[in-house]
């Protein structure tokens, strides 16, 4: 395959192609490089053989479902189409109860996850969502709980008078599993404040991951693009998450996620192309030596770019969400009601060229399909 590499005509980029044939790392500078000069079909051949190394021919789906516990946030993200203040007709906040019973909606089903994300509600502390997670373990102690953004720890956290070790070692206590990626959006401090002034900085988000992994609770990892970002910024966001990574091992998977214009304040950029998320994912594959998995978050890029995407490394399609998320449909996503049944699931790895398999949350395979 990388006989090909001897007719690249760009020097540059023939050296960056040897180095990843050669399981090598590439530099940031070199990552950039890949962003602005490689042909998409040379980033497919190029994050092919990494994807391959790293994953052979598998793609990886779990069953899941998601809880939005509210979209009442103390933050504006000018980029979030999902927060909504209280009062607002299309804001919502649920009980316990309610939580429950969309648990319970579940109890005949074989989902092995369940992933709880919302806002940063501004009186719940990290006590009223220990409970929740309590109340799920009591009802269903095999699921998963994937619960919570660094960004809502953050805030629960601090409003229960902790540190951010002592909250976490609390949470883990009550049941939570690990910790999905999102609320990293881009990490340059002068970007953030630009899109998102309000949030935890970069610097705490690193570093709550940083110690979950030390409390042995796995995390993802995200980035937010295709807004106002360049490409350097980008590789800045993937080498800060590549370090931690060589320290702590505890990143499961990388999510790019493609910033959605409709309803948010900065719908006037419009969205970057196909092209655009591809390149992304191959370069994200290639430059993230050490993260095992790359997830192409199909509620949000869409089934058919979510399809496309395993041909330039991504390995993994995240679940099949039964209808239970609302934050990209929100944003414009195509799919109004998110839901994947297994088979249409396996069927379209298949069609790619792959072979489905079902994992649980830690990448454990329960059943090639
Ligand atoms: O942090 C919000 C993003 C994230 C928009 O860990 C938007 O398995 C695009 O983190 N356009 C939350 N993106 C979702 C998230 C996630 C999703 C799937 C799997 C996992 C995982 C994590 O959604 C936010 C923000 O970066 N977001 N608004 C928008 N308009």
């Amino acid at each position: 395959m990388i006989e090909a590499t001897g007719h690249i005509a760009d020097k540059d980029l023939r050296q960056i192609a040897e180095k990843i044939n050669n399981d090598i790392r590439i530099s940031p500078d070199e990552g950039l490089v890949l962003f602005q000069k490689a042909e998409l079909s040379l980033l497919a051949v190029l994050s092919g053989i990494v994807r391959r190394k790293k994953n052979s021919n598998l793609t990886y789906f779990n069953r899941n479902f998601h809880i939005e516990p509210t979209n009442n946030c103390i933050y504006n993200c000018r980029f979030c189409s999902y927060h909504k203040p209280a009062g607002d007709p299309e804001s919502w906040e649920y009980s316990h109860e309610e939580m429950l019973d969309i648990v319970k909606r579940f109890d005949n089903k074989e989902v092995t996850e369940v992933h709880i994300v919302g806002a940063v509600h501004p009186l719940h502390d990290l006590h009223y969502y220990g409970k929740l997670i309590q109340k799920i373990k009591q009802h269903r102690p095999e699921l998963h709980i994937k619960a919570f953004s660094a960004i809502e720890l953050d805030y629960m956290i601090r409003k229960a008078g902790n540190t951010i070790e002592e909250g976490l070692r609390q949470l883990k206590n009550y049941g939570l599993d690990s910790i999905p990626g999102g609320g990293a959006e881009i990490f340059d401090g002068q970007l953030r404040e630009k899109i998102c002034d309000e949030k935890t900085s970069s610097e705490l988000w690193l570093s709550i991951h940083e110690t979950a992994h030390r409390l042995g609770i796995p995390s993802n990892a995200t980035m937010l693009y295709g807004h106002i970002e360049t490409y350097a910024h980008r590789i800045d966001h993937m080498e800060r998450l590549r370090n931690l990574q060589d320290k702590t091992g505890g990143f499961n998977s990388f999510i790019p996620l493609k910033y959605k214009k409709a309803n948010n304040s900065m719908s006037y950029l419009g969205e970057v192309s196909i092209i655009e998320d591809l390149r992304n994912y191959a370069v994200a594959r290639i430059f993230l030596d050490n993260i095992p998995h790359i997830k192409t978050y199909w509620p949000m890029i869409g089934k058919d770019i979510a399809q496309l995407s395993l041909s330039f490394g991504a390995d993994d399609l995240d679940g099949t969400i039964d209808d239970t998320t609302r934050i990209y449909s929100m944003a414009g996503a195509e799919d109004k009601n998110p839901e994947m049944a297994t088979d249409e699931i396996c069927k379209l790895i298949r069609d790619a060229g792959f072979d489905p398999v079902e994992r649980d949350s830690l990448y454990n395979i329960i059943r090639y399909w």
